[in-house]
């Protein structure tokens, strides 16, 4: 099954909306394959956000990232990475459309709840650079045959 990454950023943390936001995954009918606490430090940060080091609201961002300890988890489901991008909605909270977890939770550009891999593949780099293999887990939970057909997990 493909797994995507997301991190509750420290905001996130700092609001009390853990619970509410890894629910909306769980009802969705995607499984957590992984799941940790951990505190980023600024190595991994300048390499998660390789493509912002030049920005200048970088140094922002790294205080912010680094306000508390984040989570980090490790979802699966079909085409999950397109399925949690959509859910997560548009980078900036405010423009981010009702429904998304940022347009629901947020009113940030930055304090935006929360970190979606964008592609299959920068998916398997994160997942890679946040979690060691044997963190994460290649389970079914029982419930897998109502939330799929057949034909969907022969092909997922
Ligand atoms: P994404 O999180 O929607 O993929 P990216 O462009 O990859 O967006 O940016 C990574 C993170 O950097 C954002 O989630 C946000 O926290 C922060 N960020 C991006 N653009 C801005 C900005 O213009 N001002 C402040 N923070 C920003
Ligand atoms: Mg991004």
């Amino acid at each position: 099954m493909e797994k995507t990454l997301i991190i509750l950023k420290p905001s996130t943390i700092q609001r009390a909306l853990i619970g509410q936001v890894i629910d909306r995954f769980q009802k969705k009918g995607l499984t957590v394959a992984g799941c940790k606490m951990m505190q980023l430090d600024e190595q991994i940060l300048r390499e998660h956000y390789a493509h912002l080091v030049d920005r200048p609201f970088f140094p922002s961002l790294l205080r912010s990232m680094q306000a508390t300890p984040v989570i980090v988890m490790a979802l699966a489901g079909k085409d999950v990475v397109a399925v949690v991008r959509a859910m997560t909605g548009a980078t900036n909270s405010r423009a981010a459309a009702p429904g998304t977890i940022r347009g629901d939770f947020g009113m940030s550009g930055q304090e935006n709840i929360i970190h979606a891999s964008d592609s299959v593949e920068n998916a398997e780099i994160e997942l890679r650079r946040f979690f060691k293999p044997e963190e994460i887990f290649d389970y079914e939970p029982l419930t897998i045959s109502a939330i799929y057909s057949p034909d969907e997990l022969a092909s997922a």
